[in-house]
């Protein structure tokens, strides 16, 4: 590989569009070189924002072309494990969006099919890892100086979801699934039980939608994680993380004060205060920046950090028995196979993470 890594970028929705202006103005030692869609009059618009970058209709073509030596798979959940699998056949390293695939079976497809690659190829987008809040609370809950953690308080809040086709299931799968990879990466170990709640509905959700919900998964180390997700709550973007261990809490996500200004010309008012992001990408921005560079600097090394296709297949494991609560109201154990041998189904204990 050359000192600057060929992007070619999958789906060109939200995030997809994100990703591209990213790597063209943002990100060192990449050059987007092609987009792909179904939608190709959309593709054709993002490709004509920049110079030199093409555009088709076909993931599958962009990904085998010689053109591209590295993948961002943007596009739903449902296309993932084709499009993840078509990257590990040609060995070009996948920076794979949220979620990995759409349930446990097809994760861990992925996971033996980079097994037995006998490579890291796959990186994915759990964001919040590179987010510099949540990577200093790691900090601070792994120096050990607050003794052993007990407790996360998640809230996850979106102003609205896009559009009617986000249903409760996908509040687990594409929303909560955040907290879900936030809980394994603080505690360093497995969910390995999760309760889904389902309170009143806001009027603003569409019909027969829970909105908000509130999960509570138990850690294999016997710790507790509650969660509010609320994807029309119709302020802004608001996700915050209080961790209790057992000497002391850390909260991390509180608006920052940014402004302080005494003056009754700045904003009109004699105030000081913070704003609350509009949506994910203004609040994960710098997350975002630093997970693509860490992607393109490790792929051009030849190597893949961040988290790992283990890491996705253990969130869709957990939203799967997500959505099992979810039309249950019951608490349901997560079904995971035993990391050292993932084939082997006969052996699905929960295990303490391994990262
Ligand atoms: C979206 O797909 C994301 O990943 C956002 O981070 C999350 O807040 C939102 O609820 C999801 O729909």
């Amino acid at each position: 590989m050359s000192d600057v890594l060929r992007v070619g970028v999958v789906g060109v929705g939200i995030m997809g569009a994100d990703h591209a202006e990213r790597v063209v103005r943002r990100t060192a030692h990449a050059r987007l070189v092609a987009v792909a869609d179904p939608d190709e009059v959309r593709a054709k618009e993002l490709a004509g924002r920049f110079d030199g970058v093409r555009a088709g209709a076909d993931a599958l073509e962009l990904i085998a072309s010689e053109d591209v030596e590295a993948v961002i798979l943007a596009s739903p959940g449902f296309v993932h494990e084709e499009q993840v699998l078509a990257c590990l056949a040609v060995g070009k390293p996948v920076l794979c969006e949220k979620p990995l695939t759409m349930d446990s079976d097809s994760s861990l497809r992925l996971v033996q099919a980079e097994r037995d690659l006998g490579r890291r190829l796959i990186q994915v987008g759990f964001m919040r890892r590179f987010d510099p809040e949540y990577t200093q609370l790691k900090s601070v809950l792994s120096g050990g100086t607050l003794g052993r953690t007990l407790l996360l308080h998640n809230v996850h809040r979106n102003a609205s979801v896009p559009n009617a086709d986000f249903r409760s299931e996908m509040i687990v799968r594409d929303s909560l699934v955040h907290e879900v990879d936030v809980a394994r990466f603080l505690f360093g170990e497995e969910v390995v039980a999760i309760q889904v709640l389902s309170p009143a509905p806001t009027s603003h959700a569409s019909a027969g939608v829970i909105d908000p919900q509130v999960a509570i998964f138990t850690m294999a180390g016997g710790g507790l994680v509650t969660n509010e997700v609320f994807v029309n709550s119709q302020i802004g973007y608001e996700v915050r993380c209080e961790a209790v261990a057992e000497r002391g809490s850390v909260v991390i996500g509180r608006a920052s004060s940014g402004l302080y200004s005494t003056s009754l010309a700045v904003d009109g008012l004699g105030r000081w205060g913070g704003s609350i992001p509009a949506d994910y990408r203004t609040r994960f921005a710098t997350a975002y920046d630093l997970e693509v560079q860490a992607w393109v600097d490790s792929a051009l090394r030849g190597e893949s950090v961040g988290p790992s296709v283990w890491d996705g297949y253990a969130a869709t494991a957990v939203s799967s028995a997500g959505m099992a609560s979810l039309a249950s109201g019951e608490r349901v154990t997560v079904d995971l196979v035993d990391r050292h041998r993932p084939t082997n189904s006969a052996s699905r204990t929960p295990t303490k993470e391994q990262s």
